[in-house]
């Protein structure tokens, strides 16, 4: 992956001594697991500070579970259901989405192995479209302007990240191709959502935050959501290039995704909307009896 991104150095995760060990000894390094993907460090800081978040979680939620029936009942509740309780459900589907873990990177591979690109699915690309008057709807905003539209030289105007990954279709083929466009999670900074307690979004605190990001094309005919783990993932990209060109009409110009931890299905073309959202956002192929995480 080659990108112009200025490199964060990772944090380190906080050391513990041992008791008793004297003070200045060595102290032990935590091994990274030997991966075959890019070493990008503030790939993998942010993957680090995610992972501690969902660890964190799960201790929340054994927490609640020892501490007894008759507290979680005494709590106020939200949706009805005392909030320990709902937490610890929360974090249930947090371990689940584990299962094929969105914090994973994705492959990458030489650009010499990127595929002629394969167009398929077409959904929502309706011929009445004007790519020249394309504005991106934004819903779920925080700020005073809750509802906004963006312009592409906007999203152009963040980080351009480049990568070369697999895109895998449920069909049960796969290609390699070569992506240009924006960190997902750059829009979500420059354009934040708005936060249960109105404090500004902060990813330390994603319990404030919507649950989804939601994406539909200008016609509302194809629709994906995403959880914000899988949005915020740094190999999600709002994508205008796609193998060293423009992005082509049937790719989905002018802006597409290109979410490599999930199937193709959820990289959908011709975004016209984003909305961030509490609710699971209706997805198009989880309506046709698909995983709604569509993970691989
Ligand atoms: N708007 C829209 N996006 C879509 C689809 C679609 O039908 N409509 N099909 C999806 C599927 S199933 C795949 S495999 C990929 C294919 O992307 P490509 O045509 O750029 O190869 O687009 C995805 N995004
Ligand atoms: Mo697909």
């Amino acid at each position: 992956m080659s990108e112009n991104h200025e490199h964060e150095t990772p944090p380190e995760a906080p050391q513990v001594l041992a008791e008793g060990a004297p003070v200045g000894a060595p102290v032990p390094v935590r091994e990274r697991p030997a991966t075959s993907v890019s070493s990008d460090a503030s790939v993998e800081s942010q993957m680090k500070k995610m992972s501690r978040r969902s660890f964190l979680w799960g201790a929340v939620a054994a927490a609640s579970t020892y501490g007894g029936v008759r507290w979680v009942a005494s709590r106020r509740t939200e949706d009805g259901i005392a909030w320990p309780l709902r937490r610890a459900l929360q974090s249930n589907e947090a371990l689940a989405r584990d299962l094929y873990s969105p914090y994973r990177l994705a492959p990458t591979f030489a650009s010499a192995r990127v595929d002629p690109a394969r167009t398929n699915g077409d959904i929502g690309l309706g011929s009445d479209f004007n790519v020249a008057e394309w504005e991106l709807s934004l819903e779920g905003a925080g700020g005073d302007e809750p509802m906004r539209t963006i312009t592409l030289a906007q999203i152009k105007a963040l980080p351009r990240v480049e990568m070369v990954t697999e895109l895998k279709c449920i069909e049960g083929w796969a290609i390699v191709q070569h992506w240009a466009g924006a960190r997902l999670s750059d829009f979500m900074h420059k354009f934040p959502p708005a936060t249960q307690s109105g404090e500004p979004f902060d990813t330390k605190n994603l319990e404030d935050a919507p649950a989804f990001v939601g994406m539909a094309t200008p016609d509302g005919v194809y629709y994906v959501g995403l959880e914000f783990e899988a949005a915020l993932h740094p190999q999600t990209l709002l994508c205008y290039e796609m193998n060293g060109a423009p992005l082509m009409p049937e790719h989905g110009a002018p802006l597409r995704l290109a979410i490599p931890i999930k199937y193709g299905i959820k990289n959908i073309k011709r975004i016209g909307t984003i909305t961030y959202t509490n609710q699971r956002p209706a997805d198009y192929w989880a309506e046709q009896g698909y995983d709604y995480y569509a993970g691989h």
